[in-house]
């Protein structure tokens, strides 16, 4: 993302006055059995990048802060982020000594003093706190060496104030680099999350000594089990929602700040002791731990189809100067399009292919599927360069060589590209009353091939004077509920004109409430704790209640049945209808809805809001914090009605609702 208003939509009338809801606030709404076109598979999913600690810190479970030292400069203040002397350590971080791998060249150098009194060693502050955890069993290890130490070393998982909750006591130091592991089980809980991973010598022996510690790690249990995998919590979250679509790595994160801090897939594969790690985009330092497979396995896990992002020859050296921004010349180029070919085959390559058999070696023989390659990320800052020649240089060679894929172009929608683009992915962030108003504008596009990811959205504020909040900037921001009830306004007609776009993903999707970079997010956490917004409720209702078919509504929603938005669907395998329902003003309204078929004389509902709530005001700005995440949840419930053809409902101010019904006679009926 980037902190530029994108203003493209074209322009728009203002919002016609409602017409269709009259005193008493009824609407007349049939449903049709009117297929109007099948709905893509990708409909919803999400974009990924390493953003606000997201990966590092957020979704990669690992638990220890700068475990590698990576990405810093030795023998600065800097280079220990996250790790603290224990009674009168001295601790740097250093290259003079051999690192445990040529890709991790630096190491932490732990001096003892001559005179010791009691424990001494060094400790991790993980990010912004680690979660000690009754039952669950820690995997850790790391790499030490030291000319003349030889004594035990213990490690423990500690509160901040020295109660110990898990520790084990290690030996086998030499002086060569070793690799030492271990498992800590607590047997209660933390408090909080105040707490360390501590490294504790034997002091006696220790004294006058040095000792060399190379890229720690320490992880809780994961997702699904899986090593060096994803934290289950923020994990499980995601997943509940259903996505169809995963972009990733970036975002800019992709991009880097100069050609050769851009993100290199390369350098992202195989034992954590091969990834050099890189100083992302967004001012931390990337473990790629999350790299290329970890990605893509994570997609599968999802059940995601993977639109990969690839560098297209930029580099975001300063966000406030986008003209300034380094491009590759044209006769460059070469090698860079070289490399995104190898990056395919790795991923799509058969076992005998040169990168195919890295991957086989790497533990999975089979190759992933991949449709959708997305070249770059926001390029219509720098459209001259990409029009000219970086998205040809790219299409054409992976086109030649991989006929079956499909691109993504990421330039202004307006632009004129050779080849032309079929498929763009084009980014909002900008105001509740933007995300209303353009709940139509697909409704109007042209049906002349071209399709659109709606790869990041978000509404940014809902103050209409500041639509991207960029005077709350650099405070911490939840999604509100009406910033939400526009969003939804926004996915009906995204998915009502879902032949035009295949794809959408709501942005960021991650932020750690102690280091964050763009907000809201759609989930926020901290160390152990997490919260769910009520955007990330609106993705969950839309994703899990998917039909294979929209169908035409009478009236259709448009712009004189506002502030109600509403899109209706048909799952063919499930016989189940949907009807989608933003109501995104500050009254209450009635649908008096009628069916073009007939159901069993019940329905389930769906809703997201706070009815109880008033004044109005309060539950407009009602967010979910990681203090009180259960604000607005999204409430179940069935009703039944006589008609198995028509029920009454009322759509409550500011909410969100999705009803199902099912349908006995679908396809015979109207
Ligand atoms: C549904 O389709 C039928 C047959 O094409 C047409 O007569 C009818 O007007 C359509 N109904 C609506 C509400 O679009
Ligand atoms: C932790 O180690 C155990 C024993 O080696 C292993 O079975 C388990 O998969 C590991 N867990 C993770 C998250 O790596
Ligand atoms: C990864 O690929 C890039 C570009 O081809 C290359 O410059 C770099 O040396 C490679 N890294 C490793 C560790 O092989
Ligand atoms: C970034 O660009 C702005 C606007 O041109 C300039 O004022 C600033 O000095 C630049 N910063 C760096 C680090 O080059
Ligand atoms: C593997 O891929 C290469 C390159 O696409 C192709 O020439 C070869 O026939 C394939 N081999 C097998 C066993 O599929
Ligand atoms: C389809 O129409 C849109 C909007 O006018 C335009 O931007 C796009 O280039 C068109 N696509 C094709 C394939 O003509
Ligand atoms: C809304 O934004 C305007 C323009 O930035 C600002 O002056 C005003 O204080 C904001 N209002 C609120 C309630 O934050
Ligand atoms: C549902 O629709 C899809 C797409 O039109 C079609 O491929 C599939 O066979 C249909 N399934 C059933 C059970 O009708
Ligand atoms: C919600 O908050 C914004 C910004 O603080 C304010 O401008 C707006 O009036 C509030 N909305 C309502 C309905 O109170
Ligand atoms: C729905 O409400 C209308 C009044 O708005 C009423 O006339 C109608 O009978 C109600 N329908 C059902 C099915 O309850
Ligand atoms: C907007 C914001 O919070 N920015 C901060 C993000 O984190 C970096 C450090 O990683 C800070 O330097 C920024 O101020």
């Amino acid at each position: 993302m980037i902190l530029q208003k994108l203003c493209l939509l074209g322009l728009f009338s203002p919002v016609a006055v409602r017409s269709l809801l009259t005193p008493p606030n009824a609407l007349n709404l049939e449903i049709t059995t009117n297929i109007t076109h099948e709905i893509p598979s990708t409909l919803y999913g999400y974009m990924w990048e390493d953003i606000n600690h997201s990966g590092d810190g957020g979704l990669y479970a690992e638990l220890l802060q700068n475990r590698a030292f990576q990405g810093v400069i030795p023998g600065t203040q800097n280079a220990l982020n996250a790790w603290q002397a224990h009674n009168g350590a001295r601790l740097s971080v250093t290259s003079k000594t051999e690192g445990v791998s040529s890709a991790l060249p630096n190491s932490l150098q732990v001096q003892i003093p001559k005179v010791v009194f009691g424990p001494v060693g060094f400790e991790n502050t993980g990010y912004w706190g680690l979660k000690v955890q009754e039952g669950w069993t820690y995997n850790g290890s790391f790499y030490v060496k030291s000319d003349t130490y030889t004594g035990s070393i213990t490690v423990s998982l500690k509160s901040s104030r020295g109660t110990v909750f898990a520790s084990q006591t290690l030996t086998g130091v030499s002086n060569a680099w070793v690799k030492l592991t271990f498992q800590l089980t607590p047997t209660v809980s933390a408090a909080n999350d105040d707490n360390v991973f501590s490294v504790i010598l034997d002091g006696g022996a220790a004294a006058g000594q040095t000792l060399y510690f190379g890229m720690f790690s320490l992880f809780p249990p994961t997702f699904k089990g899986r090593e060096n995998g994803m934290r289950i919590d923020l994990a499980e979250a995601m997943a509940a929602t259903n996505p169809t679509v995963w972009r990733f790595p970036g975002g800019n994160n992709l991009e880097g700040l100069s050609f050769d801090t851009r993100w290199k897939w390369n350098e992202t594969i195989g034992p954590l002791e091969n990834r050099p790690g890189r100083v992302g985009d967004w001012s931390y330092p990337n473990t790629d731990g999350l790299g290329l497979l970890e990605y893509l396995n994570w997609a599968e896990d999802l059940g995601a189809e993977p639109i990969l992002g690839v560098w297209s020859g930029i580099s975001t050296a300063n966000y406030s100067d986008l003209a300034d921004w380094p491009i590759v010349p044209e006769a460059d180029l070469q090698p860079y399009v070289e490399d995104v070919l190898n990056e395919i085959e790795f991923i799509v390559g058969n076992k005998s292919t040169k990168w195919g058999k890295v991957r086989a070696s790497l533990g999975r023989e089979e190759p992933y599927s991949l449709r959708f390659i997305e070249v770059g990320n926001e390029d219509q800052f720098q459209e001259d360069s990409y029009a000219a020649y970086r998205w040809s240089a790219f299409v054409n060679a992976i086109s030649a060589e991989y006929p079956e894929m499909e691109f993504l172009a990421t330039s202004f929608p307006s632009l004129a590209l050779n080849p032309p683009y079929k498929r763009i992915d084009f980014h909002q962030y900008d105001s509740a009353s933007f995300f209303e108003t353009n709940a139509f504008f697909f409704d109007t596009y042209p049906r002349n091939g071209t399709k659109w990811f709606v790869g990041e959205y978000a509404v940014t504020s809902t103050n209409e004077s500041n639509p991207l909040g960029l005077i709350t900037q650099g405070r911490l921001q939840y999604p509100s509920l009406a910033g939400s009830t526009a969003e939804a306004a926004f996915m009906t007609g995204m998915e009502r004109n879902s032949d035009v776009v295949f794809a959408s993903a709501y942005a960021p999707s991650l932020q750690h409430i102690r280091n964050y970079q763009w907000t809201p997010d759609i989930i926020s956490f901290d160390a152990s704790r997490m919260v769910r917004s009520t955007s990330y409720y609106v993705q969950q209702m839309f994703s899990s209640n998917r039909g294979t078919h929209v169908l035409t509504t009478n009236p259709p929603s448009d712009s004189t049945s506002v502030p109600l938005y509403w899109v209706a669907s048909y799952n063919n395998e499930t016989e189940v209808v949907f009807l989608k329902v933003s109501n995104t003003g500050t009254d209450d309204l009635v649908g008096n809805i009628v069916l073009d078929f007939s159901t069993p004389g019940f329905a389930t509902a769906i809703s997201l809001g706070t009815p109880a709530l008033s004044p109005i005001s309060e539950l407009f700005n009602i967010s979910n914090t990681i203090d009180e995440p259960d604000q607005v949840i999204p409430v179940a419930s069935s009703f039944s009605f006589q008609d198995p053809t028509r029920f009454n409902y009322t759509f409550p101010a500011t909410s969100i609702t999705v009803l199902a019904m099912q349908s006995l006679n679908f396809n015979n009926s109207g």
